[in-house]
C-alpha cells in the first residue's frame, strides 16, 4: 500500500488564507497624513521586528501625542478590531525600577515618552523583564503594555524614520525659502508680461485702427481723384470735340466759299481767257 501523502486542500486554504492576513506588512494611510507598515503576524519579537522597520529605513512607530494614537487607532481597528498585540518603539531602556513612572524612551530619536496610553496597572515591570512597549491586544482599544522583549511575539508598525522625516521637513523648509524670493520674481514677471501684454494689445488696436483710417481715407483720395479725372476727361473731351466740330465746320465753309469763288472767277474769265488764247495761237502761227 502506498502511504504517500494526500493532498490537502484544507490546509492549503488556511494557508493561504495566512498568507493574506498577515506576513507581508502592508502600508496604510492615516487620516493624519502619516502612513505606517503594519504586519499582523505575530512572529517577532521586539529586536526582531524593530530590524524589520530598520532594514526598510524605517522606525517602530513613536507616539508621541494624543492625536497621532487616535489617528492611529483609526487605522488599527478596521484591520484588528477592538485590539490586537503589536510592537511599539518605546522601552525603558532595561530599568529595574517597579515604579509606574519610570522612564521610557522612543527608541530611534531617543526622546523620552511625555504622552502614554498605559493599561491599569502597566506598566509594571513584571519580574523587573518587561521593558518594551506593545499594544495590548488582552485590552480593548490598543491600551499598552510593558513586556519582554525577546520572548514575545507580536506584529508591528512601522513609520517613516524620524531622521528622514526631519530631513523632509527641512528640505521642503529650505524649498520653500528658495520658492519664496523665485515666487516674488515671478509674480513680478508676470505681472510685466500681463503689462506689456496689454500696451502691446493697446497699441497693435491702435495701429490697426490708423492702418484702417489710412486705407479708408486713401481710398476716398483715390475715388475723388478718379471722380475728377473721369470729370476732367469728359470735359477736356467734350471741349476737343467742340474744337475739331468748329475745325471742321470753318474747314468746310472755307473750302465751300473757295469752291465758290473758284466757280465765279471760271465763270469770269473763262471767255477772256479763250479770246486771249486764241488770240496768242494766232500770232504763234504767223
Ligand atoms: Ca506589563
Amino acid at each position: 500500500m502506498p502511504t504517500g501523502r494526500s493532498f490537502n486542500f484544507g490546509s492549503l486554504l488556511i494557508v493561504t488564507l495566512l498568507a493574506i492576513v498577515g506576513g507581508v506588512p502592508q502600508w496604510y494611510n492615516s487620516t493624519d497624513g502619516r502612513q505606517y507598515l503594519i504586519d499582523g503576524d505575530r512572529k517577532y519579537n521586539w529586536f526582531e521586528a524593530r530590524h524589520e522597520c530598520a532594514r526598510r529605513n524605517l522606525q517602530l512607530v513613536e507616539i508621541e501625542t494624543k492625536e497621532k494614537n487616535e489617528a492611529l487607532l483609526a487605522v488599527l481597528k478596521p484591520i484588528f478590531g477592538n485590539s490586537y498585540n503589536l510592537w511599539l518603539g518605546a522601552m525603558d531602556e532595561y530599568s529595574r525600577d517597579k515604579n509606574f513612572e519610570r522612564p521610557f524612551y522612543w527608541s530611534s530619536s531617543g526622546k523620552p515618552m511625555t504622552f502614554s496610553y498605559w493599561s491599569d496597572n502597566n506598566p509594571d515591570n513584571h519580574k523587573e523583564d518587561e521593558h518594551c512597549v506593545h499594544t495590548w491586544a488582552s485590552k480593548s482599544n490598543y491600551l499598552w503594555n510593558d513586556n519582554r522583549c525577546d520572548h514575545q511575539r507580536f506584529g508591528f508598525i512601522c513609520e517613516d524614520h524620524y531622521l528622514h522625516a526631519e530631513q523632509q521637513k527641512m528640505l521642503s523648509e529650505k524649498v520653500q525659502k528658495l520658492r519664496q524670493p523665485n515666487a516674488k520674481l515671478f509674480e513680478e514677471y508676470h505681472l510685466q508680461q500681463k503689462e506689456y501684454s496689454e500696451k502691446l494689445s493697446s497699441l497693435l488696436a491702435e495701429n490697426e485702427a490708423g492702418e484702417m483710417e489710412f486705407k479708408e481715407v486713401l481710398h476716398n483720395i483715390y475715388t475723388k481723384l478718379e471722380f475728377d479725372i473721369s470729370h476732367a476727361l469728359a470735359q477736356h473731351q467734350r471741349e476737343v470735340n467742340s474744337l475739331v466740330e468748329n475745325r471742321n465746320e470753318a474747314v468746310h465753309k472755307r473750302n465751300a466759299e473757295l469752291r465758290t469763288f473758284n466757280e465765279e472767277m471760271s465763270k469770269k474769265f473763262s471767255k477772256e481767257l479763250e479770246a486771249a488764247k486764241i488770240v496768242y495761237d494766232d500770232v504763234l502761227t504767223v
